[in-house]
């Protein structure tokens, strides 16, 4: 059988490649052997030319059947697909920020006890977005009035997202012409999946544009809201050093791993954690001690805020329950195997479900509500301390750990770059006009095994520092530069090219900055935000020397967010594949056409580095328009000259 998927290796951390060598010899199936015996896959579906949206169906696209039964052709069975994919990402960001904004507002009416607000600053900063008055009014008056605002964001049916008017107002007039603003989060997602229905829009532009509002509703609306009560609530991040990888797990204490996305959960696990009572039992079983570490988005997030140590990113849960070490993962929601448990019989681990949204058979459910939070949390670790003393000698902890910066939230770029008291992106502007910095790249995503575990993130963010292009990360593609190191402030001098180098050794950052998890890519646009405002880059999102990337997506969500990226402006590359394919008509729309109208476009290059110069040249595209190409020449200039002054 043509196993087309098959890879050469399946990651280029050598952490992993140890544990899928015990994996084997265990007898234990991952998701590199799924994948195998899934191969080849549909070539249909992969072009987005299959529609199964009836019973009349499934239709598959081709020369000898142009059209489903219905008519449909190739662009509007592509176009459906691709943003029924937007909506399910957009409804999983969202109903985490709806998740956030219950919490937030059950906080703010005293109904729960173990939550509190910890950033008032950022809490009367989002009362301003809000248009609230807070003269004369105490914090939870003002929490509560912040909480309904942003939780009547979901259900609102008419006007516009409040955070809509953070945006450039030349980008809102864009939305506005194109009739693209959102209305309310759940009214895009509900349309969206309305229009996708047998025998409704058959439009392929008609269905984009929805599909773009409702991207935006994403950005500019649930993952938004998520990030900024999440700050409020939890705190707004700092730089704080932390480490990365398998090697976190520690032999002689309770490995917890946190894995998901909601914060909600992975904090009070932090606080039940150091409970004197659980540590206490926990050195009754023989164990030093109780450690926690993350799992993809809930890692970031707790690593964001604690500084708590990452075990790994998507394509690690599995080998983590290898290693023979973790008494529990517990899980919330999104991006979690199914295998899980399966995986988990061979070892002593226990998978603990919490989410009523989220169980999976073979686990343990244990049902997480905030109003008793910490006791949940208490219990999950108590079944934890318990199931130490099943642990075999079968232990395998690799050793592969590195350090890395985490905490760059918008508000600490702001800070980092122009202090306490005048915090500001002016700086960055400037060192961008002066050509220091070329452009920045958001580099966000996932992993996918159908490429070698991490290696298209490193090769792109390697090549895009190269370049002078700073890098924001989020999700996965943080976890994997952070376990290579590039989220040092070291990994300047190392990777960087000169200019970048010199402004990040000058305020002391790495050239590759850790934003958070999957819902901070907002804070990416926030930052882009302010660069607009900073002066001197242009006037719109669209004019700014910028560029996305997933180069290893897999989930719904990265369509989600890459497209309101380009409904944004940013020229945005995905990597792997390309789900449009099959469709000559909507992947031009894409990857040429919407440039004419959003100002932003796709693209797809699976070699990341080609996918970083498209990414460069881009930039460069931008900033000959900005008129400051010459600027960088000059530097360049300079620098050669430096070198020859040097070599005298
Ligand atoms: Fe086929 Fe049309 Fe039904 Fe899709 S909606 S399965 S193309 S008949
Ligand atoms: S966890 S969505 S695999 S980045 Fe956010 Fe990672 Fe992608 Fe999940």
């Amino acid at each position: 059988m043509d196993k087309t998927n098959i890879i050469k290796k399946e990651s280029v951390d050598t952490a992993v490649e140890s544990l899928l060598e015990k994996a084997r010899k265990d007898g234990v199936e991952t998701v590199w052997e799924r994948l195998a015996a899934q191969s080849p896959q549909c070539s249909f579906g992969e072009q987005g030319i299959c529609c199964r949206s009836c019973s009349m169906g499934p239709c598959r696209i081709r020369k000898s059947a142009p059209k489903g039964v219905c008519g449909a052709t190739a662009d509007t069975i592509a176009a459906r697909h691709f943003v029924k994919m937007i909506a399910a990402g957009t409804a999983a960001h969202s109903d985490h920020g709806r998740a956030v904004a219950e919490l937030f507002l059950a906080v703010a009416k005293n109904e729960v006890s173990d939550y509190r607000i910890k950033d008032e600053k950022k809490l009367m900063q989002l009362a301003g977005d809000f248009g609230i008055k807070t003269e004369g009014k105490k914090k939870d008056e003002i929490a509560r009035e912040v909480g309904e605002i942003a939780l009547a964001q979901f259900g609102q049916q008419k006007g516009e997202l409040a955070f809509i008017k953070k945006a450039p107002a030349k980008r809102q007039e864009i939305w506005r012409k194109m009739g693209i603003v959102p209305r309310g989060i759940d009214r895009e997602i509900a349309e969206t999946m309305h229009r996708t229905v047998m025998g409704n829009d058959q439009d392929y532009q008609n269905l984009l544009l929805q599909g773009s509002r409702c991207a935006l509703s994403d950005g500019w609306g649930g993952s938004m809201i998520a990030t900024e009560l999440q700050d409020v609530l939890f705190g707004t991040p700092v730089p704080v050093r932390g480490q990365v990888n398998l090697g976190v797990l520690r032999e002689d204490e309770i490995n917890i791993i946190v894995h998901g996305h909601e914060p909600l959960l992975s904090e009070m696990i932090v606080v039940a954690a150091s409970d004197k009572e659980l540590l206490q039992l926990a050195k009754g079983k023989g164990a030093k001690g109780i450690n926690i570490a993350g799992m993809c988005c809930s890692a970031n997030e707790i690593l964001m805020r604690h500084g708590i140590p990452v075990a790994g990113n998507m394509l690690q849960q599995e080998a983590a329950l290898v290693t023979g070490a973790v008494e529990v993962v517990v899980v919330d929601v999104q991006c979690i195997m199914q295998s899980l448990p399966e995986t988990a019989k061979c070892y002593h681990t226990k998978i603990i479900t919490t989410s009523p949204k989220a169980k999976i058979p073979g686990a343990i459910h244990v049902n997480f509500d905030e109003h008793t939070a910490l006791n949940s949390a208490k219990e999950i670790v108590r079944r934890a301390i318990e199931n130490f003393s099943n642990r075999t000698k079968n232990i395998s902890i690799p050793r592969e750990k590195t350090d890395l910066i985490a905490g760059f939230s918008y508000e600490t770029i702001n800070y980092l770059l122009g202090g306490a008291f005048r915090g500001s992106f002016k700086p960055l502007n400037d060192n961008i006009i002066n050509g220091r910095i070329r452009g920045v790249a958001g580099v966000v995503g996932c992993n996918n095994p159908k490429v070698t575990q991490d290696e298209n993130h490193l090769l792109m963010v390697k090549e895009l520092i190269k370049n002078d292009v700073m890098v924001l990360q989020t999700g996965c593609s943080a976890i994997a530069c952070a376990k290579a190191g590039l989220m040092l402030p070291e990994a300047a001098a190392e990777y960087a090219g000169a200019g970048l180098a010199e402004v990040c050794e000058t305020v002391g950052i790495p050239p590759v900055l850790h934003l958070g998890s999957c819902v901070d890519n907002s804070r990416i646009l926030v930052a882009a935000n302010e660069m607009v405002k900073a002066g001197g880059l242009g006037e719109d999102l669209s004019d700014l020397p910028v560029a996305g990337a997933a180069p290893e997506w897999m989930s719904e969500k990265a369509i989600a967010i890459g497209q309101y990226f380009v409904a944004s402006g940013v020229f945005t590359v995905f990597g792997v594949t390309w789900p449009t394919l099959g469709s000559e008509n909507l992947t031009r729309l894409l990857f040429e056409e919407m440039e004419s109208t959003l100002k932003g476009k796709w693209a797809f290059e699976p070699d990341p580095i080609k996918a970083a110069q498209l990414m460069i040249k881009h930039i460069d595209k931008k900033r000959k328009a900005l008129g400051i190409d010459k600027s960088r020449e000059r530097v360049l200039f300079d620098m050669a000259k430096r070198r020859e002054l040097e070599a005298v």
